[in-house]
């Protein structure tokens, strides 16, 4: 397809590197880091690796540079800047020597196993700079698994001889790569396999990983369109909008846009989880703000509600944990093992099972991810949320009109140009993931610190995986997985919001960010996860 003006002038777009990446030859600083017994215990290769960080130098490498061969592959949902890391890739190793290549897996890490690939030109990678989605060389959710995968995996990275693998993906992706780091290694074979933190949900987080690439865009993105909707609501006067916002199990997506937009309520997942809410009490909370809204002569809002809500809710949660027990090994369930699976639920999961609406109940049926993930995505909590008040609000004797619209804003902020940020962030990853390979490093993520400064400043280093690594119950199996980074009640973001919850609710305190903006002061904006709001901002 035809690249838009404006997309051609994205393209012309030049990411700023950090320093500790500007030179051809780089110094190092190791560190020790921690990792649990258990994954030692199952991955001891992977687990000896320390952490390393890149150091500016002008020394002379005197080893001469030959050509890298490097793969890379896209794995799980879109985030802007996927391209970005290619380019980093790209133009790291094309600077380290002329004839190195590069290659695209296809479709995701099946592309390994199956050999499906293509060589990334020059007039391909130009195309690509600094434009949104992963179309270049796709993406998919198949994992390696099987022992079949695996072999093949490395017989093929082998016949292409490759010095290295990237594996952009979020936390069950760079789990892989963390595994098929440990299996190279265990085959005795040389090529590395390096990770990158890639998904919108902003989960894949812990000390060393300060933000996951695509967040930044994905956030900004859908607080325009939020920003839009409180406009439209305050103008109108008459609807409540039930704005669901995409990010699998974290609501750092949903905390973000309501710190960028300050809609009248978020509903926060993890709180629910941490007091104990039950569906009851959140549609309670609801009804009351929407109840003395009325009676203020407010009869329309803005809630925002993060796609994860539903699994933090704890009788849904057992009811999904039940249902994963139940479903685990099936695949297209039919009618005769959806029943078998309910009645083997336990009595209060069945009865909040049969309570739900049926469209619910189909969507919680639906087959999990190759993960084991329920699919959120497709659940309609504001739906179910609107339903649920239209039953509450009369019982309550709630005289005002209550008419509800619902959104879901997911997809669309996947793909999106990636702001200046993201375009910068993924240059940098990709960039640092390369040389981590061009150095010999095996069974780390590529990361950049210290990135709410300006990107010149930014720290590269490389993280051990094994030490992002823990247990977790997934398919009815223990089972050893990066560990996802939710909101956490103390975080300052949280508290920012906490602060302001109630003046939030009922004084119209909106804000309507506007479009990502690539010139100017607001280009360089970064995220409230990295930078939170002081009390003077809110
Ligand atoms: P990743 O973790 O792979 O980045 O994907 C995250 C996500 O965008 C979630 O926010 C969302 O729930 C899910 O993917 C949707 O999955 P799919 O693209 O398969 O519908």
């Amino acid at each position: 397809f035809q690249l838009s003006e404006f997309q051609k002038i994205r393209q012309k777009y030049i990411p700023v590197l950090p320093h500790g990446l500007q030179q051809a030859n780089s110094a190092f600083v190791f560190q020790d880091v921690p990792v649990l017994d258990e994954i030692r215990e199952k991955y001891p290769a992977i687990s000896a690796i320390k952490y390393v960080e890149f150091q500016p130098t002008n020394e002379e490498s005197s080893i001469p540079p030959s050509p890298l061969r490097i793969g890379v592959v896209l794995s799980g949902g879109q985030a802007s800047g996927g391209h970005n890391v290619i380019m980093g890739v790209f133009d790291y190793v094309k600077r380290h020597h002329s004839s190195s290549q590069v290659f695209g897996f296809l479709g995701g890490p099946r592309g390994i196993y199956t050999n499906q690939y293509i060589e990334i030109d020059e007039e391909r990678m130009a195309f690509y700079r600094n434009q949104g989605g992963f179309d270049m060389i796709c993406s998919g959710r198949d994992k390696i698994e099987t022992d079949e995968q695996y072999a093949n995996s490395l017989n093929y990275c082998s016949a292409l001889n490759l010095d290295g693998l990237i594996v952009i993906g979020g936390d069950d992706s760079n789990t892989n790569a963390a595994l098929l780091a440990e299996y190279f290694i265990s085959k005795g074979s040389h090529i590395k396999v390096i990770g990158c933190p890639k998904t919108i949900d902003g989960d894949l987080r812990n000390e060393f990983i300060e933000v996951s690439f695509g967040f930044d865009t994905a956030t900004k993105t859908y607080s325009e369109v939020i920003g839009n909707v409180l406009i439209d609501a305050v103008s109108s006067k008459k609807y409540y909008h039930f704005i669901r916002l995409m990010g699998r199990s974290a609501s750092h997506i949903a905390l973000e846009c309501e710190l960028k937009t300050r809609a009248n309520l978020v509903l926060i997942g993890e709180e629910v989880q941490e007091k104990n809410m039950t569906l009851s009490q959140i549609v309670d909370q609801l009804a009351t703000m929407i109840v003395k809204r009325g009676e203020a002569g407010k009869s329309y809002g803005v809630i925002l509600v993060p796609e994860g809500l539903i699994e933090f809710i704890p009788e849904v949660n057992a009811l999904i944990k039940e249902l994963n027990e139940g479903m685990a090994g099936h695949t297209g369930l039919t009618e005769e093992i959806v029943n078998q699976v309910v009645s083997g639920l336990s009595e209060s999961s069945r009865q909040l099972y049969h309570f739900l609406p049926e469209s619910i109940r189909n969507q919680l049926m639906l087959d999990r991810d190759p993960h084991g993930n329920v699919q959120v995505a497709k659940i309609e909590t504001e739906r179910l949320l609107m339903m649920l008040l239209e039953t509450e609000l009369p019982k309550r004797g709630h005289r005002y009109p209550f008419l509800p619209q619902s959104y879901y804003f997911g997809y669309e902020g996947r793909s999106s140009l990636p702001s200046n940020f993201d375009a910068n962030y993924c240059y940098a990853l990709g960039n640092c993931a390369s040389a981590l390979i061009k150095y010999n490093f095996t069974g780390c993520m590529a990361v950049c610190r210290g990135i709410d400064q300006p990107p010149e400043n930014w720290k590269a280093a490389g993280c051990p995986l094994a030490a992002m690594m823990h247990l977790e119950r997934r398919k009815g199996k223990d089972v050893a997985v990066i560990k996802k980074a939710l909101v956490e009640m103390d975080s300052p973001c949280f508290k920012a919001y906490e602060s302001m919850r109630e003046h939030w609710m009922y004084n119209d305190c909106y804000r309507t960010p506007g479009p990502i903006q690539f010139d100017g002061v607001a280009s360089t904006d970064v995220s409230f996860l990295l930078k939170p709001p002081t009390p003077e901002d809110l």
